[in-house]
């Protein structure tokens, strides 16, 4: 909950609109709308809780996104905190967690927006000091789509245990939006342009807090709890 409110109030202050969606999805909201065929490995039982063959728990909150695209014209810029779900269970893995989703959708946005955007939210959750870094990456819903490291807050990009020796930790990834998304959604891609991100909420805690096992944050245990009580 703090480092949602955190992440909330630093976009908050960009001017990015708060739009928590519905947790049950259709098929279509959740994969169709987002450019991912039918056939496509992020579709899979073995990955997506289905309710039935058309609803679904979603896994991912830009599913509520695209009903934001379809009812609004652009300038948007909206920010999608929520519980997403996943059939996937490991220390770093939770069938359960939170994502928090960025969407800008206007004329003339390009990556050099979001690299500017990412670059402050950075600078805003660690500290002045962290760089960022763009790699190359895929997402169906995006095109071109990057991976965002930052420079490790620990060593200072020197190299320690927290970022593996290579100074730099992966922290989200987002894209800009591809415009077959921008097309279903009823926009014409030649006339606008979007960017998004999605960043995992527990991960970001994980990174602060050094916390090493995503479980923590669901089992209840009061003596993890209190550590993070601050009576406010
Ligand atoms: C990510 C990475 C890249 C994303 C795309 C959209 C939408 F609705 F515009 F299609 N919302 N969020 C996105 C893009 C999410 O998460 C890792």
């Amino acid at each position: 909950t703090q480092v949602k409110n955190q992440l909330i109030d630093i976009f908050a202050s960009m001017g990015f609109e708060i739009f928590e969606g519905a947790e049950i999805e259709t098929d279509y909201y959740n994969f169709t709308a987002l450019n991912t065929p039918q056939d496509h490995p992020a579709r899979d039982m073995q990955d997506t809780f289905y309710l039935s063959p058309e609803f679904l728990l979603r896994t991912q909150t830009s599913a509520g996104q695209i009903h934001v695209m379809e009812k609004k014209q652009p300038p948007i810029k909206i920010l999608s905190p929520g519980k997403v779900f996943r059939s996937d269970s490991d220390a770093t893995h939770s069938p359960m967690f939170s994502q928090m989703e960025g969407l800008v959708v206007d004329q003339h946005i390009t990556l050099c927006d979001l690299q500017g955007m990412l670059d402050q939210f950075v600078k805003a959750l660690f500290s002045d000091e962290v760089k960022t870094r763009l790699r190359p990456s895929y997402f169906p819903f995006t095109e071109p789509s990057v991976e965002v490291d930052v420079s490790c807050h620990v060593c200072g990009g020197k190299g320690c245990s927290v970022c593996k020796g290579t100074g730099w930790i992966e922290i989200l990834g987002a894209g800009m939006v591809h415009p077959n998304v921008l097309r279903m959604a009823g926009f014409d891609p030649e006339k606008c342009s979007g960017f998004a991100f999605g960043v995992g909420m527990e991960r970001v805690a994980m990174l602060k807090y050094g916390i090493r096992d995503i479980r923590d944050f669901y089992t209840n245990d009061v003596r993890f709890l209190k550590t993070f009580s601050r009576f406010e």
